[in-house]
């Protein structure tokens, strides 16, 4: 038996965090409304990376208040939080020594944002987790990115140019965006997990995302820096051939469980990252079933939610996250 697995088994329910700078534009680009998940309009929008960063200027976080966060996840039932470090956009939601693309040195608010909450973790007896995007990275050199047809986000006058361009770039759409992979994992995914693993405190999940074009070779260059957390569990997601700790079905719900540890990440609308517009909200109601769903086949419930750039976690989510919580205090055991 595999003591090391035992809290996450026990959790039952973690939160999704995606928060950055696609938080800014809110899924409207050039007054479009980009389709598809926020997170994802850089690469939907074909925006080049030179604009996209300037969106830093509007990522002003200056409500942000880890410990309502925290407090908010915990009264739900919730026992681990997993926050996007960095998601493909590639912008670091911390202080990383080795790009000038994070939080202190692009945006107006000029503080780290996953220092707080690991205090506010640790002080309400939450585990926390960093979620990764190692292969993809839309903004740094070398990044990988995964190809999307420009119409497949808004009526784009250049698309057909565009196209060529990433057919002929493994998906690029930017020149800024071309260079060695196998050096970027070598100098910023791999430091940058470094920074992770190592400045703030323990941490008790690292959640890889979208092995776009990884291999053993670069996969070998990020696995052994989890030894930096003794404990840590991983996902499936890193590629290489690491099958990871747990499988991370997306969006559904295996109908019969699955023969290995799982964890269920879906959100509470239709976007994992801030989207002004999406109001399609799934009721608590049918929250709470995908949870007892969810637990009743063995698996865990990471739920969803896609802060603002001035660093509100929706309302929508907070009272769903209250139904919740005033659910399990009737029903849980704990
Ligand atoms: C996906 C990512 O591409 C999405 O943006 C999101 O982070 C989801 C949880 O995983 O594969």
């Amino acid at each position: 038996r595999n003591q090391r697995m035992d809290w996450w088994r026990d959790a039952r329910f973690g939160m999704f965090i995606h928060w950055g700078v696609y938080s800014v534009p809110a899924g409207i680009y050039k007054g479009h409304k980009v389709k598809g998940i926020g997170e994802w309009i850089m690469n939907r929008g074909k925006i080049p990376v030179a604009e996209y960063k300037e969106y830093a200027e509007g990522f002003n976080p200056v409500n942000y208040d880890p410990d309502k966060w925290v407090m908010l996840a915990k009264n739900a039932g919730i026992k681990y939080i997993v926050i996007t470090s960095k998601h493909h956009d590639g912008f670091a939601l911390y202080n990383s020594k080795v790009t000038d693309w994070d939080v202190v040195d692009a945006t107006p608010y000029g503080k780290d944002l996953l220092k707080p909450l690991a205090e506010a973790c640790k002080k309400h007896g939450i585990k926390l987790g960093f979620y990764y995007s190692q292969a993809q990275d839309w903004c740094h050199k070398g990044g990988a990115v995964m190809r999307v047809p420009a119409k497949a986000g808004w009526d784009n006058p250049d698309h057909e140019k565009i196209d060529k361009f990433t057919a002929e770039h493994s998906g690029h759409w930017d020149p800024a965006q071309l260079g060695s992979m196998d050096e970027y994992i070598k100098n910023i995914a791999a430091p940058q997990v470094r920074e992770i693993l190592t400045n703030y405190g323990d941490i008790a999940v690292l959640w890889w995302d979208t092995p776009v074009d990884m291999n053993k070779e670069r996969a070998d260059m990020l696995q052994p820096l989890i030894s930096l957390q003794p404990g840590i569990i991983t996902n499936n997601r890193l590629g290489g051939g690491y099958p990871g700790d747990l499988k991370t079905p997306e969006q559904h719900i295996p109908a019969k469980g699955l023969d290995y540890d799982w964890e269920a990440c879906m959100t509470m609308n239709d976007t994992w990252g801030f989207k002004s517009y999406d109001h399609n909200w799934k009721s608590a109601k049918n929250l709470i079933r995908n949870l007892v769903d969810i637990a009743s086949k063995g698996g865990n419930y990471l739920l969803n939610v896609g802060p603002t750039s001035k660093g509100e976690i929706p309302q929508e989510s907070v009272e769903r996250l209250k139904e919740i919580g005033k659910w399990m205090s009737v029903n849980s055991r704990s």
